[in-house]
């Protein structure tokens, strides 16, 4: 038997105001209800240091699920730094809502420990990535736009591209201040919205910069380049791209509500992100199943369950287009 209304009703009402309380401990609200980032610790991007050369003198603090670590690691392995920085992966401790190490790191069993011992101010999170300094015992920089810049800075790999090339640094920064506040940050504005309103308002700048890519792509593939900021190989603005399109439909469009278009139907998005992925190295930083489980097991406001989807497999994100069905809408 169903259960009385009135009960229902207050249930609902009960449910709605824990729900409330829960998402302020996922991230912070304007008035309106939009998700406000809030600001990290080590956020300033400091000088290359003076033996940035030293092997292994480095390490590079990253995440699997972490998109934001994405961004550091990929710029890492495009830039071939692994002879002088190491790379620790964190894992999320879920009952205690932060990263722990799996085995001790400079004595630190959590990356809050870390944080602390390198004198961040005690309110700010502990976040990845962050790049640390075995010789000064510091965390340099844990901002992940200002990290992958200093890793671009980084003596790297003989034959390893220059992911800001001097003539394209005015379209970098372009792309790079749009995909961050519309993609990056947007489909967390999305997920992390309190309101219709604030879903609706960061959706639709969501998918405007989406097509604006695949515009700028279509551009480009004109005059025969792949790449975000034309060229033969990817900049820091693909970089910051792909892990947010990477993550779309494991994550992004089931939870956060990021389905308006499939990607198939951007093509050129769509086999760009196929190219990326298969640039040397790129799918060694892809854990389509620690996304899954992180996103799906640990954001228990959007998710009470905490059950975790099968799929898709990423496999079939990375190849060929599904082909049009007869009559099908291309757009
Ligand atoms: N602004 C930071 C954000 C990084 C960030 O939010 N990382 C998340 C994981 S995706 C984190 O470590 N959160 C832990 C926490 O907030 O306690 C950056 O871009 O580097």
């Amino acid at each position: 038997m169903a259960p009385p209304a009135t009960l229902v009703r207050t249930a609902r009402q009960l449910w709605h105001c824990q729900w409330r309380l829960l998402m302020g401990g996922l991230g912070p609200a304007d008035d309106q209800g939009r998700y406000r980032r809030p600001a990290g610790a080590f956020t300033s991007l400091p000088p290359l240091p003076e033996d940035a050369g030293d092997p292994g003198g480095h390490v590079l603090i990253v995440g699997r699920s972490c998109p934001w670590a994405h961004r550091a690691w990929l710029t890492w392995t495009l830039r071939g730094l692994a002879a002088t920085i190491d790379t620790v992966v964190v894992v999320p401790d879920p009952a205690a809502g932060r990263w722990r190490f799996e085995t001790p790191f400079e004595g630190c069993q959590t990356l809050l420990d870390l944080y602390r011992r390198c004198g961040a101010d005690p309110r700010a999170r502990a976040t990845v990535p962050a790049l640390y300094s075995r010789s000064r015992g510091q965390i340099l920089v844990s901002e992940s736009a200002r990290l992958i810049e200093l890793l671009n800075a980084w003596p790297a790999a003989a034959g390893a591209p220059d992911l800001a090339p001097q003539e394209d640094v005015p379209a970098i920064a372009t792309w790079r201040e749009r995909l961050q506040s519309d993609v990056n940050d947007g489909v967390y504005r999305c997920g992390f919205a309190r309101n219709q309103a604030a879903y609706d308002e960061a959706e639709a700048a969501l998918f405007a910069a989406l097509e604006a890519v695949e515009a700028g792509l279509t551009a480009h593939g004109e005059s025969g380049s792949g790449w975000l900021c034309g060229g033969t190989h990817p900049s820091l603005a693909d970089v910051v791209l792909f892990p947010t399109l990477i993550r779309l439909e494991l994550v992004y469009a089931p939870l956060f509500g990021c389905s308006r278009r499939p990607l198939w139907q951007l093509p050129r998005l769509w086999d760009w992100r196929r190219r990326f992925h298969a640039l040397k190295g790129v799918a060694l930083t892809c854990f389509p199943t620690a996304w899954r489980s992180d996103y799906f097991g640990a954001l228990f406001p959007l998710h009470p369950s905490g059950i975790v989807p099968a799929g898709p497999d990423l496999a079939t994100l990375v190849g060929s287009p599904p082909p049009a069905a007869p009559g099908a809408p291309t757009r």
